[in-house]
């Protein structure tokens, strides 16, 4: 087994010391990573390769320039192979660093500081993965079947719904995203903000579709207009993949 690419980012020597039984490569292909999936998102779709239990940036499920004009290309460019990209490498590292505290080979004192790094870089990681998937050049209609009797249900109408979800959208302080999602409990939906990319998500909870409203979205094309971005991205939502994601939940959760 090769170790993964971006090892250098820890003390070898320490990693070595740590792991010298099985070799660090046999440590991170133990069968228990198998990959399961996460969000209703396949290990595939994550860009998940079970064999070194790291991510790799998986592609945009459509050419960068597939959603203009409502999200232009250079835009949707950047926003992948920096921001995402960077995402997915910080998620790696922190899963390595959090490897070697559990198998003795790290800082324990450090273990606060990885586990915030994985809750950042893990979460920014599936919610791009989930960004790009509730888009869609042929994207921008209504919800149909039972999705969009769940928001006639819950919000009254799907235009109660957008007018909602667009608003927590335009409101959110600085960086972060708008989710409708499906709390379990109730069985029910429900429009939430998101602070950064991880926090005030309700544990449990399943996140449906998902609008990034970081400045990095957006500001080359709306520049300070969030709002004209927002009315942008309701005209490119993959609605099949939001209705494949909440049948497939509620299959979980009758
Ligand atoms: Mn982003």
């Amino acid at each position: 087994m090769s170790p993964a690419p971006n090892r250098s980012t820890i003390d070898r020597r320490t990693a070595l010391g740590a792991v010298a039984a099985t070799g660090i490569g046999t440590l991170l292909a133990r069968p228990s990573l198998g990959g399961q999936g996460v969000a209703g998102l396949s290990a595939a779709t994550l860009g998940y390769q079970p064999a070194m239990g790291e991510y790799t940036l998986p592609p945009l499920p459509y050419p960068a320039e597939a959603l203009e004009p409502h999200i232009d290309a250079q835009t949707m460019t950047i926003h992948h192979t920096r921001h995402h990209a960077a995402y997915v490498r910080g998620l790696n590292i922190a899963l390595q660093q959090l490897d070697l505290i559990r198998t003795g080979g790290g800082d324990p004192a450090l273990v606060k500081h990885w586990s915030r790094e994985l809750s950042f870089h893990g979460s920014g990681h599936v919610n791009h993965a989930l960004f790009w998937n509730c888009m869609s050049p042929d994207g921008g209609d209504e919800p149909a079947g039972p999705l969009a009797e769940a928001i006639e249900r819950d919000f009254g109408s799907y235009n109660a719904f957008a007018a909602q979800f667009r608003l927590a959208a335009e409101t959110v302080e600085g960086g972060g995203w708008a989710w409708l999602i499906h709390e379990p409990l109730g069985g029910r939906l429900m429009i939430i903000q998101q602070e950064k990319q991880q926090d005030m998500m309700i544990t449990g909870a399943r996140p449906l579709l998902g609008v990034d409203v970081w400045e990095h979205a957006y500001y080359l094309r709306y520049q300070n207009r969030r709002a004209e971005y927002v009315g942008a991205f309701m005209r490119v939502i993959n609605w099949r993949f939001v209705e494949r994601l909440y049948q497939s939940t509620v299959a979980a959760h009758p």
